[in-house]
């Protein structure tokens, strides 16, 4: 076996965005290109000489290859142990579960999350340091400047190993474990939640559930753990086994996306709580018989009821949501004398509060829930907390939420995402709206009376690091917002994400659909960023 000195030159368009390295698997497999990422994580994460990593993506087209490559780059550069998922797989909550659990050096995880898979869509590469959360901004930027410098990469010329088959091997001096990591993520869910009582609710025959885990990542985990560990039916489950193109579709739980589950929930012989979850397994999507739950209301639902759950009956100690989130959960930390903090988008922003144990749950908008027993969002970990309050409180889903609005208000929420726009034509909507706001401020739009109109900056309470520019906030006297901001796990042209919120405290006013409340308020989101002249979409791609 030699280490071979492999040269090369940089590419110029390695910045990670919100979460990793996302681009066309095409980019991809352009010689060198992966090679010079997984590089520069070695040049700049020196603790993995030595060291041991965790390595493992959502299974989609590419992420055997990268693998192999990967861990013949870690031989060469000197990495003790790597610990791979099984059949290369490792839901993203998984790989954060093993850093932590076997305190490794770090983890690459592969994986472009909800984006469609295949060879002609999306692959993804991402660094999560060793309290297994995405690296921070500080870090995926030493990476970012080491890719525009690097002129060669270290490889070794062994053969492909067996990724089918628990059990070790070497390449070199490099020991690789292959585990099956549903065993390890198993056990640190089954500490937090009662799984013999949700065994008991399932045993009662008085309720059912289905699972939709999107051809992607979840499959394996969901199978043993609703199936096998808490006794639902078989079949359950669906779309169960990871597929390379996720069946062809976009493997992201949203009703517009994970339609045969929401037909399950639907009608008389509807399931009483359905949940599906994408790509790489950290998002979630909660659904009662014929009832969606906002992902800001699942969070603000999660911390109010945090204390009637096993593995948080000894109380919180606050709560994050990402700035686009809306603000129920802001309205639960009030009441309960908890603090709330409002990071920007990407689950980085909460490793440090986590960390230094400001909060215990966060949660975005982006069908995202968490807490701190890992360092990503978890989507069977949301599933699981739903499933074991509705065992605890022996209520419907929807009696829940409504009961919720009751105590706190009702959090109208929606977004519109126009996707694949000009990113020239973009860029310059978010300028001429940032040159706006301060005309805005206290104007009145529509019968609106502006609060605040500002462009999002955050200093992190605990390293005063300062991410600015982070999306355009325009704020009511009402409580209603409106949000603007582009997305930055896109692989093609620009995304601009308009987020909705209105707020109804009046219980006798809490039954309108959603879209009427907020018809107002897509207007007045249209008209001032003037989305149809800009981007030339009368109409959003996607509306959640
Ligand atoms: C989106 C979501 C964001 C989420 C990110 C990664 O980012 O809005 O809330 O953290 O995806 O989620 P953006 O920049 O496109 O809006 V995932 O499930 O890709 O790890
Ligand atoms: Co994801």
């Amino acid at each position: 076996m030699n280490n071979n000195n492999v040269a090369s030159q940089p590419f110029d368009d390695q910045r990670p965005g919100t979460s990793g390295l996302r681009k066309k698997v095409k980019v991809f497999q352009t010689p060198h290109y992966l090679e010079n990422f997984v590089q520069a994580i070695f040049d700049t994460q020196t603790d993995l000489s030595g060291g041991s990593l965790v390595l493992g993506g959502d299974g989609r087209f590419y992420n055997r290859e990268a693998i192999q490559i990967i861990l013949r780059m870690a031989a060469a550069n000197g990495v003790a142990k790597v610990i791979v998922g099984l059949g290369g797989l490792l839901s993203t909550p998984a790989a954060s579960c093993l850093i932590r659990k076997y305190k490794t050096d770090g983890g690459i995880i592969l994986s472009a999350s909800h984006n469609p898979g295949g060879p002609d869509e999306d692959f993804g590469i991402k660094f999560n340091t060793p309290n297994g959360g995405p690296a921070p901004e500080s870090v995926t930027e030493a990476i970012f400047s080491r890719t525009k410098q690097i002129d060669a990469y270290r490889i070794t010329d062994h053969d492909d190993v067996d990724l089918d088959q628990v059990g070790e091997m070497r390449i070199g001096e490099t020991l690789i474990q292959i585990v099956d990591s549903v065993i390890d993520y198993t056990e640190l869910m089954a500490d937090l939640f009662d799984f013999e009582r949700i065994h008991q609710l399932f045993n009662s025959g008085a309720f059912t559930m289905c699972f939709d885990a999107m051809h992607a990542v979840t499959g394996p985990y969901a199978k043993h753990i609703f199936e096998e560990r808490l006794g639902a039916e078989p079949g359950t489950v669906i779309n169960s086994t990871p597929k390379v193109d996720f069946g062809g579709g976009h493997p992201d739980p949203n009703l517009v996306h994970a339609h045969e589950l929401v037909t399950n929930t639907q009608g008389h012989n509807g399931v009483d709580f359905g949940a599906a979850s994408d790509g790489d397994g950290d998002r979630n999507m909660i659904l009662g018989r014929d009832f969606f739950v906002t992902p800001s209301d699942s969070l603000a639902v999660i911390t109010a009821n945090a204390h009637l759950v096993k593995g948080y009956t000894s109380g919180i100690s606050g709560v994050a949501r990402s700035m686009p989130t809306s603000q129920a959960a802001d309205r639960v930390a009030e009441k309960l004398g908890l603090e709330c903090y409002e990071t920007p988008t990407g689950w980085k922003f909460f490793g440090n509060l986590l960390d230094a144990g400001k909060i215990t749950l966060c949660g975005e908008e982006s069908f995202g829930t968490g807490s701190n027993h890992i360092r990503e969002k978890d989507g069977m970990w949301a599933v699981l907390f739903w499933l074991n309050l509705l065992a605890v409180r022996q209520q419907s889903v929807e009696s829940i939420v409504r009961e919720h609005w009751k105590s706190y208000g009702r959090n109208y929420y929606t977004r519109y995402d126009y996707e694949a726009i000009d990113k020239a034509a973009a860029e310059a909507l978010m300028q001429s709206l940032g040159d706006k706001l301060d005309s805005l401020v206290d104007s009145d739009i529509d019968g609106y009376q502006v609060a605040y109109a500002d462009n999002f900056s955050y200093t992190d309470p605990v390293d005063s690091s300062i991410s600015s520019n982070q999306g355009i906030r325009i704020g009511f006297t009402d409580g209603s917002r409106i949000v603007f901001r582009l997305s930055g796990t896109g692989t093609q042209g620009a995304t601009l994400r308009v987020y909705l919120e209105a707020y109804e405290p009046d219980p006798q006013k809490q039954t309108s659909p959603t879209e009427e409340v907020m018809k107002p308020l897509v207007t007045i989101a249209q008209n001032l960023a003037e989305i149809a002249q800009r981007t030339g979409r009368t109409e959003p791609t996607v509306i959640t």
